[in-house]
Order: C-alpha cells, then sequence, then structure tokens
C-alpha cells in the first residue's frame, strides 16, 4: 500500500501533550470522562474545557457512550492545537481478532480531523498502554492504515511515541510498509 503522495508520516518520541499540531488524537475510553495514560495527560494539560465538552457530547449525541472504534472531537482547551480527536480503541485479546476495530480508530480520527480542515495530526500507540495491545502489531496496523486512509486536508501525521520500544516498532512498520 502507498501512501498518498502529499501526506507525510512522521516519528515522534516524547510527550503527544506537548505537539504543536492542529489535532491530537486521544487514546480514550468511551465514557469519554477521562482517565489514565494519554488520557489523563491530555485533560491535565489541555485544563477543564476539554472535560466539559466531553460532557456535552455525553449529554447530546453519545449518551451510550463512544463505542470503540469511533471518533468525535472536541476543543483542545489550552493544547497547542485547535482540536482533540478522542476515539477508543479495542481492549486487547487474545481469543478474538479486533484489528478491524483498531483500524477503525485511525481512519475515523483522520475522517473527524479531515472533516474539520486539519492539515496536521498527531496520534499515540492507541490501545498499546491500559488496553493491552501487542506494540508490534499495534504499530503495523497504525502504520498500514494511516498509509492508507490519509488524505488532503491532513498533510502530516504524526506518531508520538512515548518511549524507545514503541518509536522502535514504529520505525519497523514504517520502513516494512514502504521499503
Ligand atoms: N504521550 C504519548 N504517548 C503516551 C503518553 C503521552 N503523554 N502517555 C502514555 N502514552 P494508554 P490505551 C503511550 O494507556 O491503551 C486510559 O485510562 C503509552 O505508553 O494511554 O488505548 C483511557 O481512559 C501507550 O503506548 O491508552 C482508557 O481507559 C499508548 O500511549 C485506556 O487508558 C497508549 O496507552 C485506553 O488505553
Amino acid at each position: 500500500m502507498s501512501a498518498p503522495s502529499d501526506v507525510t508520516v512522521t516519528l515522534v518520541r516524547g510527550d503527544i501533550t506537548r505537539q504543536s499540531v492542529d489535532a491530537v488524537v486521544n487514546a480514550a475510553n468511551s465514557s469519554l470522562l477521562g482517565g489514565g495514560g494519554v488520557d489523563g495527560a491530555i485533560h491535565r494539560r489541555g485544563g477543564p474545557a476539554i472535560l466539559a465538552a466531553c460532557r456535552e457530547l455525553r449529554a447530546s449525541r453519545y449518551g451510550k457512550g463512544l463505542r470503540p472504534g469511533q471518533a468525535v472531537a472536541t476543543t483542545a482547551g489550552k493544547l497547542d492545537a485547535r482540536w482533540v480527536v478522542h476515539t477508543v480503541g479495542p481492549v486487547w485479546s487474545r481469543n478474538e481478532d479486533r484489528s478491524a476495530l483498531l483500524e477503525s480508530c485511525y481512519r475515523e480520527s483522520l475522517r473527524v480531523a479531515a472533516e474539520l480542515g486539519a492539515r496536521t495530526v498527531a496520534f499515540p500507540a492507541i490501545s498499546t498502554g491500559v488496553y493491552g495491545w501487542p506494540m508490534d502489531d499495534g504499530a503495523r496496523i497504525a502504520v498500514r492504515t494511516v498509509l492508507a486512509e490519509a488524505a488532503p486536508p491532513v498533510e502530516e501525521v504524526r506518531f508520538v511515541l512515548f518511549d524507545a520500544d514503541a518509536y522502535g516498532e514504529f520505525e519497523e512498520a514504517l520502513a516494512a510498509a514502504r521499503p
């Protein structure tokens, strides 16, 4: 699979809440009301405006919560970004192949970001923390889906990886996807 020629995929090691981009993707949970990991960090640094917007979404369109694979945008509050796109990754299962849901997280987040007019989008490694997805497989799915789906107005997709292991797995996945 080849990337649309005008989309750049970059890898950065660091904290996604420190990125200066149009859209920051959050690895949220169905409640949309915050949690640990990336979710906790985004709400902490972004401030209460994000939680207020999430509460409004729960009261209006997502009374039953956001389902795994779905994505929805809010303000980015005090982050150096215009929007946070919240998506809910699948919990890893040894017995059931849930990779279509993980693909859907990346695809739907890109769709929501593009609809808003985002040109730069930062992703964490969705589901690879609390939700237990193996990093090598999570990286392959992330890279494959983004290369296939990212399209204008999105110009740059930046994977922001927290540690050296995650960075290495994404580097390998990217090299394998476009030799
Ligand atoms: N910047 C970039 N990556 C990070 C950061 C950060 N600030 N913090 C953690 N990571 P996780 P999930 C990495 O657990 O697996 C929350 O409680 C982390 O090392 O944030 O999708 C939600 O509310 C890992 O590789 O998300 C849900 O309940 C990756 O980001 C649940 O966790 C994702 O880890 C979602 O679990």
